[in-house]
């Protein structure tokens, strides 16, 4: 199902799991990349489509390309579209990949429900939104990785992470708490795109739709 492109597309893509959970879909819709992410060091990658490019870039900037129209379209996990607020962009497809879990963890004993519980995460805005749904006053301390270390030095009560398989929490003595959100990486488009390139970016999110149907 060759995708018939009208116009010239940027795709922004996080390597790694995104990358290589969207290549079967891409390549259900036509287009491959001429090089491997992961051996080469370019950051915009041609495809086999001539007007097709994939730009390289950190899972936490995709909404932002795609936002400012940088790229026209981008593969993004929930969490991180969540945390971004989604302004600027249109979110058509569940991709059905990368999925795994947001989660509260912390030590088996620990007091969820505390008066100004202290919460370490990358989650910042996703962890208070949530906690003030259930008008629960919180305090939420900003890190940029290894969340699980919070609890064990004594930063934070709890975490407010990923959880996949579970065994990074369980390496770490630490168990989850309670279930946030489920997440899997989405489809986003820029607003711009999506009018002034309608008919190529249509064709496009109907041909992955039907790749994530058949995978
Ligand atoms: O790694 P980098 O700092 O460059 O950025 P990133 O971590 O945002 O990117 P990447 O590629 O690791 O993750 C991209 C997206 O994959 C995330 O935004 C999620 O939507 C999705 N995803 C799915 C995950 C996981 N599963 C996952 N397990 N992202 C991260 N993890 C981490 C989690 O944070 C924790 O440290 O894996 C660990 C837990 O795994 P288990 O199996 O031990 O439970
Ligand atoms: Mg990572």
């Amino acid at each position: 199902m060759a995708v018939e492109i009208e116009s010239p597309l940027t795709i922004a893509l996080s390597k790694g799991r995104i990358f290589k959970d969207t290549l079967p879909l891409l390549k259900h819709a036509g287009i491959e990349p001429l090089d491997d992410p992961e051996t080469s060091r370019k950051l915009i990658l041609d495809t086999t489509h001539p007007s097709v490019k994939f730009v390289l870039i950190r899972a936490t900037d995709v909404p932002t390309y795609v936002q400012w129209g940088a790229a026209d379209i981008g593969v993004a996990g929930k969490d991180v579209l969540m945390e971004h607020g989604g302004e600027g962009l249109y979110e058509p497809l569940d991709l059905k990949i990368a999925k795994c879990r947001m989660m509260v963890a912390g030590h088996a004993d620990a007091d969820i429900g505390a008066r100004r519980l202290r919460i370490a995460t990358k989650y910042v805005n996703t962890a208070r939104a949530f906690f003030a749904a259930r008008g629960q006053q919180v305090e939420v301390i900003k890190l940029y990785g290894s969340m699980e270390l919070a609890p064990l030095v004594g930063l934070s009560e709890v975490i407010v992470d990923l959880v996949e398989s579970g065994n990074t929490l369980k390496a770490n003595g630490l168990v989850p708490l309670e279930h946030m959100h489920d997440i899997s990486s989405r489809l986003v488009v820029n607003k711009a795109s999506w009018k002034m390139k309608h008919a190529t970016v249509h064709a496009l999110v109907d041909a992955l739709r039907d790749a994530v149907g058949r995978h």
